[in-house]
């Protein structure tokens, strides 16, 4: 299979070519972690799967993510100008045409996992995983909850934020990679609680990045800090929310090493290296 980043970059070759589609480019091939695609080819590795069949999925994920990122930066969202290193979408272009763009990456993600040459019902499934995961009782939901600053008074609230904004994204493709190896509903229900653990971690680390980083190492603006935002850090203090972080990580790594069939070393690694990042 080729590199991720050969992967990624070739999702538009057929799509005609615009100012949308370059505005698309940009974004994509800005040099994000790709951790989400990442996830599912490990999870197909795990169980022995042939990993290029997840590509379709894989760059879909890598898609929705970005298109949520470029939404995500628009003055009526945070209003931010620094992305993955670069300037937003929306600075770059102009805001009608990033709005297009994140449209554009949502709707092109699905036409991609039409592209997969699976079995019927296990495409179908991840059609159903993916747009349950990033729509309004997903992401959009987390979404929703994150930009009323009402929802967001204890820990439980931010949790909740937390679980839906970044947890579904990343469970997606956990139980993604699950479904296209054959694994039945009980165990892709087991990924999605791996999923959720990740995802509180992750975020949390990005709260803890968000006080403890520069723009300049991120790449990306520190605007929850700027915007005097409820985190996890801001509740819980930068002590006790790194060690939230850890125990999330640490159990997860326990569950994915209790999955029956799976070989678990490469995604355990993976997950320690997503623990030890620094942007
Ligand atoms: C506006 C539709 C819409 C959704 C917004 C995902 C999201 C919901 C907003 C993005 C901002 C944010 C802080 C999301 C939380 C998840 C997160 C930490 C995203 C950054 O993911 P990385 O670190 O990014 O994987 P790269 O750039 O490496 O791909």
């Amino acid at each position: 299979m080729e590199n991720i980043e050969a992967i990624i970059s070739a999702s538009l070759n057929e799509v005609h070519e615009s100012r949308v589609r370059d505005s698309m480019l940009y974004s994509l091939t800005a040099g994000g972690k790709r951790i989400r695609p990442l996830l599912l080819f490990e999870v197909l590795k795990g169980y022995g799967k042939d990993e290029s069949i997840g590509i379709p999925f894989a760059r879909a994920i890598e898609m929705i993510h970005t298109y949520s990122l470029i939404h995500d930066d628009l003055p009526a969202m945070d209003n931010d100008d620094l992305r993955r290193g670069r300037p937003t979408n929306h600075i770059q272009f102009d805001e009608a045409t990033a709005i297009l763009a994140g449209d554009g990456l949502l709707t092109e993600a699905f036409h991609q996992i039409s592209e997969s040459r699976e079995p019927a019902d296990r495409v179908l499934r991840c059609v159903g995983i993916l747009s349950e995961m990033a729509g309004p009782s997903g992401m959009i939901y987390g979404q929703c909850l994150d930009i009323n600053e009402s929802d967001q008074d204890t820990f439980e609230e931010i949790r909740r934020v937390h679980l839906y904004k970044t947890g579904c994204l990343l469970s997606a493709p956990l139980m993604m990679g699950a479904v296209l190896s054959g694994q039945g509903e009980e165990i892709v229900n087991a990924w999605h609680e791996v999923g959720n653990r990740i995802g509180l971690a992750f975020q949390i680390q990005d709260d803890i990045l968000d006080v403890t980083a520069t723009a300049e190492e991120l790449g990306k603006s520190n605007s929850d800090s700027r915007n005097h935002k409820v985190t996890s850090v801001s509740l819980l203090g930068e002590e006790k929310a790194r060690a939230m972080m850890k125990e999330l990580y640490d159990e997860s790594c326990i569950r994915i090493a209790g999955f029956r069939g799976f070989e678990a070393s490469s995604l355990i690694s993976m997950i320690r290296g997503i623990e030890a990042r620094f942007r």
